[in-house]
């Protein structure tokens, strides 16, 4: 049987690192074999080009390139790890994936929608097929990821950046019901966990999947 792909998707501080672990885990535990990755990244090839695109040392890049950038290194993830491993039966599980070139170069960087359709249906025509946006106000996420110290270079934006790029995920979300769910993540971890959880859950169910 064919994989799935699951992609986490999020601004600043939304805490998809905090409920990823505990997405693997329920996957595994429901019998699957999951591929834990992330974009910009997942492939040798790939993570130097998100050192590249995050270097603050390069501030002053168009949007243009950082746009290709970021489809560049997808394009080398999708070939070289998630369409392999979807064809071996394998649940990808994704820490961003497209929708966040959407919502960062899109809204954030106001490049054209269909300038990036047309990336996406040529470098990377692979769709997700469950997509968790973890939602929070953008000064609240700001703040949690402000905690953590040293930002690089799309993280030292501007808080009107990052309510373009809130209001790019959510309008995704808006237009695609069927693929996306959205988690209040603004709430406690426990509780933003247990939501996520349960989304993969009525998934795995809807899909028959699983224990
Ligand atoms: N980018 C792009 O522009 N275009 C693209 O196509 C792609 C990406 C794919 C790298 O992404 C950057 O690349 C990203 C978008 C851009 N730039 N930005 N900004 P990333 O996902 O690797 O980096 P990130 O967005 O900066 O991740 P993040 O800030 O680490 O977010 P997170 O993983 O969602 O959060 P976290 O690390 O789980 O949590 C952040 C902190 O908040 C941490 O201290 C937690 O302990 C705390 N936290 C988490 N959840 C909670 C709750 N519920 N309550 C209280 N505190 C919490």
């Amino acid at each position: 049987m064919k994989g799935r792909l699951i992609t986490l998707e999020g601004g600043e501080g939304a805490g998809k690192s905090t409920v990823l672990t505990a997405l693997r885990e329920r996957l595994a535990a429901r019998g699957l074999d999951v591929v834990v990755t992330r974009e910009p990244g997942g492939t040798p090839f790939s993570e130097a080009a998100r050192a590249l695109m995050l270097d603050p040392a390069y501030r002053g890049i168009c949007a243009e390139s950082e746009l290709l950038l970021a489809f560049a290194a997808r394009a080398q993830h999708v070939r070289e790890l998630i369409v392999p491993a979807l064809a071996a039966g394998r649940w990808v599980l994704s820490d961003r994936y497209t929708d966040a070139s959407y919502a960062y170069q899109g809204g954030g960087r106001g490049q054209p929608l269909e300038r990036i359709a047309a990336l996406e249906a040529w470098a990377a025509p692979v769709q997700p097929d469950l997509t968790l946006l973890l939602d929070l106000p953008v000064a609240q996420g700001l703040a949690r990821a402000g905690a953590r110290g040293a930002a690089d270079r799309i993280e030292s934006e501007g808080a009107e950046f990052f309510e373009r790029v809130r209001s790019a995920y959510r309008e995704r979300a808006a237009q695609q019901p069927a693929r996306f769910r959205i988690v209040d993540a603004s709430q406690p971890v426990d509780v933003v966990r247990t939501a996520a959880i349960a989304h993969i859950d009525a998934f795995l169910d809807a899909a028959g999947v699983g224990a």
